[in-house]
């Protein structure tokens, strides 16, 4: 996979390699090989990314819980229906939707919660307990991605006794797509998954101080590095080789860099030392060849300032309903309406 267009490490390395804080504003007319995000997630990349949730530094998950925890039963009364259908795009941190669905009993609301994912087991290991501490809940996995599941709503959640649709697209997966994806991905979900009065709740992470963001993307036990590194090693997998053959560790770190000007966090692999990396594509050799410090990218991870937000409504024509920000006013779950 390209990113924007041919590669040009070279010059990536040269303009990246003065920068010695981690926070800057990395040059953006360099154009970098690139590796598919989805990469980080496989098994172990869902589990390290649990852990991520647990890191103090990773402050977006506590943000969200705290909204979830305060606000779980006005948006439980006025966003859930009786009957209703609630749908995760993504299965993220169970430990949230326990507080929502907690409101949903206590309102004495019969709903069917479909949760999809990419990964069976994430999903069997996120809906069995939920199944038993929720029994009066119907719960349905769906295996797939994003637009897999759009078109499931599309074609058998189709609204037919008046009752709401629920959709969470929560954490803050918006900010692992483009802006323009992401308001296209946005116009997607209100043309095929939402009828009149449904409604779509969004986490939205905020463009935060610099140093908060660096810190929760790099953050001091290495949580994330391991995050990140991990997807060479899904990578490797891919190619057919052991751990550690293809892309040893010895020769590759993970760099993390925050534009604060673009509100955009960038995760890349570095190439510690000019090397060859052979592996067979479609049964045919190919050869990957690196430059000493040539940076390969792999995660965005982008913020969203009030402006960004109606701009992102403006594009993909979903309405402003309501928003709930944390305490800390770091992180925003947002309520459209078709
Ligand atoms: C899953 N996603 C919303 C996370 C994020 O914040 O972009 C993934 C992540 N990458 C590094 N830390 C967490």
């Amino acid at each position: 996979a390209r990113f924007d267009a041919e590669q040009n490490g070279k010059r990536a390395f040269n303009n990246y390699n003065n920068n010695t804080a981690g926070v800057s504003t990395p040059i953006q007319d360099v154009l970098v090989r690139s590796i598919p995000t989805l990469v980080l997630y496989d098994d172990n990349g869902l589990d390290i990314f649990n852990d991520i949730t647990h890191v103090d530094e990773y402050y977006i998950t506590n943000a969200e819980m705290q909204i979830f925890k305060d606000k779980s039963d006005e948006i439980a009364q006025a966003h859930v229906g009786n009957n209703g259908v609630l749908i995760e795009l993504g299965v993220g941190s169970m430990r949230k939707t326990r507080y929502l669905l907690d409101a949903i009993v206590s309102q004495n609301k019969s709903v069917t919660y479909y949760a999809l994912d990419l990964s069976a087991q994430s999903l069997t290991q996120s809906l069995q307990p939920l199944a038993l501490q929720f029994p009066s809940i119907k719960f349905v996995g769906l295996l797939g991605t994003y637009d897999d599941s759009l078109l499931y709503i599309k074609d058998h959640l189709a609204r037919d006794n008046g009752s709401t649709r629920t959709l969470l697209w929560l954490g803050t997966s918006i900010g692992n797509t483009t802006r323009k994806e992401a308001a296209e991905f946005l116009e997607r979900v209100k043309r095929l998954a939402m009828q009149d009065g449904d409604v779509l709740l969004c986490g939205i992470d905020r463009r935060n101080d610099a140093s908060v963001v660096k810190t929760a993307y790099d953050d001091p036990k290495g949580v994330t590095r391991a995050f990140i590194l991990n997807g060479l090693r899904h990578v490797e997998r891919i190619f057919g080789g052991e751990t550690g053959e293809l892309f040893p560790l010895s020769k590759f770190e993970y760099v993390s860099l925050y534009n604060a000007d673009l509100g955009r966090h960038e995760a890349y692999y570095r190439s510690l030392e000019k090397q060859r990396v052979e592996v067979d594509v479609d049964s045919l050799p190919h050869v990957f060849e690196f430059e000493e410090g040539e940076l390969i990218f792999i995660e965005y991870s982008i913020k969203y300032d009030a402006e960004d937000i109606k701009r992102l409504m403006d594009q993909s024509g979903l309405r402003w309903a309501k928003e709930w920000l944390d305490q800390t006013e770091r992180y925003s779950l947002h309520c459209f309406a078709k």
